[in-house]
C-alpha cells in the first residue's frame, strides 16, 4: 500500500538557523533540560481524531481536506489502512505517543457486538504499528457524542438504557486500552451537561456520572489496568453547561463523591479560555490539588468564542506550561497532547507535519525558556521575597494555627497600619521577556 507519507523524511533537529520547513528548530529529543531529555519532559502525542478523521468541515461547508486514506467505502479493511498511515505520519514526526476514540479508529457497527468486533480488528493493526515502531499509547477513550442515542448525554442520559450503552462501551474501550499498553483514559465529557434546566434533573445526572466513573474504577481493578484515569474539563460544546467546567468544577466533584485517588485531570488549553480562564491558570489550580496529570496541548482563537483548536505556536504560552509543569515535578503519565487540527484551508497532508512540527517546536522553546527562567533565579526568589512576612513571626504563627482573632486584634492594634510593597507586575513582565 503507497503511503500518504511516503516521500517525507523523518523530521531532523536542525537548529533555529535552519530554513527548512521540515526539521525541527527547537525540539532536539536528546538534548538534556533540567536533567532529563527533552522527549521524556515534553512525551508528545497526536491524535488519531483529528489528525486521520478531521475533513475540515464547518457548519457551513463540506470538507476540504485531501485525505487518501478517506478514499473508500468506510470498511474496516479501510480502517485498519488508516492506521499505518497514521503510524508512519507519527513516526516520521518522532513523536512517542498518540492517543484515540474507539470510533474514530474503527467503524460504527449496526450493533455494540458489531461495533466491538470492528473494534477488534482495527486494534490488531495498531498493535503491529505499535510493535513495529516503538510508538506508545498515551491514552485511550470512549465517543460518546457522535451517535445520535447519546443526544441526551452519556452518563448523564435522563435515558437509563443509554447509560447501560455507554457503560458497555467504556468497558469495551478499557480492554483495548489494556490490550495496547495504555498508559492512560480520558474522561471528555462529550454531551455530559444540558441544554436548558427546564427538562434537567443536575443533582440526579451528577450522581449518575459519579456511578459511572466509579463504575470504571472498579472495572479497571477487575481487568489490571494500572493506567491512570483523567478527567478533561470543558466548560461549553456541544451543550450550554458541561459538568465538567473548569478544573475547580472537576476537583469538586471529585472530593465530593470520593474520586480524587482515581483521576487526574487533563487539561486543553481552549477550553480553559472558554471558561474565561489562561491555560496556567488551569494547570496551577491542577497541580496545587496533586491532579495536574497531562495536558492537551491547542490554542483558541482570540477573535473567535468556539473551540477552533488550532496548533500552539505561541511562546509566552508554551512558557507558561512548562513553568507550571517544571514546578509540579514534570509529566509522569501524561504528555504534551496535540488535541488540534489543521485550518479548514490547510487541507493537504503536508499541512499536518508543518502543524505538528510547529506545536513540537514551540513546546520545545517554552521548556527551555521556562528552565532558563527557573536557572536564573529571579522570579521564583521576587515571589519568595514577596511572601517573607509568613515565614516568621506573626505570620508563621498564623500559618501554624496557633493565634486566632483575640490574638491578631491584640497584634495589629500595638502593630498599626500594615507597611505594603508593589506588587511589581510590569518589571516581571520584562524579566520575562529578557529570555523570550
Ligand atoms: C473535545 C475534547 C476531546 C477530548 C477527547 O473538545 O477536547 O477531543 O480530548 O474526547
Ligand atoms: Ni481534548
Ligand atoms: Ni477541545
Amino acid at each position: 500500500m503507497p503511503s500518504a507519507f511516503a516521500r517525507i523524511k523523518p523530521v531532523q533537529y536542525e537548529g533555529p538557523k535552519s530554513k527548512n520547513p521540515l526539521s525541527f528548530k527547537w525540539y532536539n529529543p536528546d538534548e538534556v533540560v533540567e536533567g532529563k531529555t527533552m522527549k521524556d519532559h515534553l512525551r508528545f502525542s497526536v491524535v488519531y481524531w483529528h489528525t486521520m478523521r478531521g475533513a475540515g468541515a464547518d457548519m457551513f461547508g463540506w470538507g476540504t481536506a485531501k485525505r487518501p486514506w478517506e478514499l473508500g467505502e468506510g470498511t474496516v479493511k479501510q480502517a485498519q489502512d488508516r492506521v499505518r498511515h497514521f503510524f508512519e505520519l507519527v513516526e516520521k514526526l518522532g513523536a512517542p505517543y498518540y492517543a484515540f476514540h474507539d470510533r474514530d479508529v474503527a467503524p460504527h457497527g449496526k450493533t455494540l457486538a458489531q461495533s466491538n468486533k470492528n473494534l477488534d480488528a482495527v486494534v490488531k493493526v495498531l498493535k503491529e504499528e505499535q510493535k513495529r515502531t516503538g510508538i506508545k499509547l498515551l491514552w485511550g477513550t470512549a465517543q460518546l457524542f457522535v451517535h445520535p442515542r447519546y443526544m441526551h448525554g452519556a452518563a448523564t442520559s435522563c435515558e437509563a438504557d443509554v447509560f447501560a450503552y455507554a457503560a458497555a462501551q467504556v468497558k469495551k474501550a478499557l480492554e483495548v486500552t489494556k490490550t495496547l499498553g495504555g498508559e492512560g483514559y480520558t474522561f471528555w465529557g462529550g454531551r455530559e451537561g444540558y441544554s436548558t434546566l427546564w427538562n434537567t434533573d443536575m443533582k440526579r445526572e451528577l450522581d449518575h456520572l459519579a456511578r459511572f466513573l466509579h463504575m470504571a474504577v472498579d472495572y479497571a481493578k477487575q481487568i489490571g489496568f494500572k493506567g491512570q484515569f483523567y478527567i478533561e474539563p470543558k466548560p461549553k460544546e456541544p451543550t450550554k453547561h458541561q459538568y465538567d467546567a473548569d478544573a475547580a468544577a472537576c476537583l469538586n466533584f471529585l472530593r465530593e463523591y470520593g474520586l480524587t485517588k482515581h483521576l487526574k485531570l487533563n487539561l486543553e488549553t481552549n477550553h480553559a479560555t472558554l471558561a474565561g480562564h489562561s491555560m496556567q491558570h488551569e494547570m496551577e489550580v491542577a497541580g496545587a490539588a496533586g491532579a495536574l496529570g497531562s495536558i492537551d496541548a491547542n490554542t483558541g482563537d482570540l477573535m473567535l468564542g468556539w473551540d477552533t483548536d488550532q496548533f500552539p505556536t505561541d511562546i509566552y504560552l508554551t512558557t507558561q506550561c512548562m513553568l507550571t509543569m517544571l514546578k509540579y515535578g514534570g509529566f509522569t503519565t501524561g504528555g504534551v497532547n496535540f488535541d488540534a487540527k489543521v485550518r479548514r484551508e490547510s487541507f493537504e497532508p503536508i499541512d499536518l507535519l508543518h502543524a505538528h512540527i510547529g506545536g513540537m517546536d514551540a513546546f520545545a522553546r517554552g521548556l527551555k525558556i521556562a528552565a532558563a527562567i527557573r536557572q536564573d533565579g529571579r522570579l521564583a526568589d521576587f515571589v519568595k521575597n514577596r511572601y517573607r512576612s509568613w515565614d516568621d513571626g506573626i505570620g508563621r504563627d498564623i500559618e501554624k494555627g496557633k493565634v486566632g482573632f483575640k490574638e491578631l486584634e491584640k497584634y495589629i492594634l500595638k502593630a498599626g497600619e500594615p507597611k505594603l510593597e508593589s506588587g511589581r507586575q510590569e518589571f516581571l513582565e520584562n524579566l520575562i521577556n529578557e529570555f523570550i
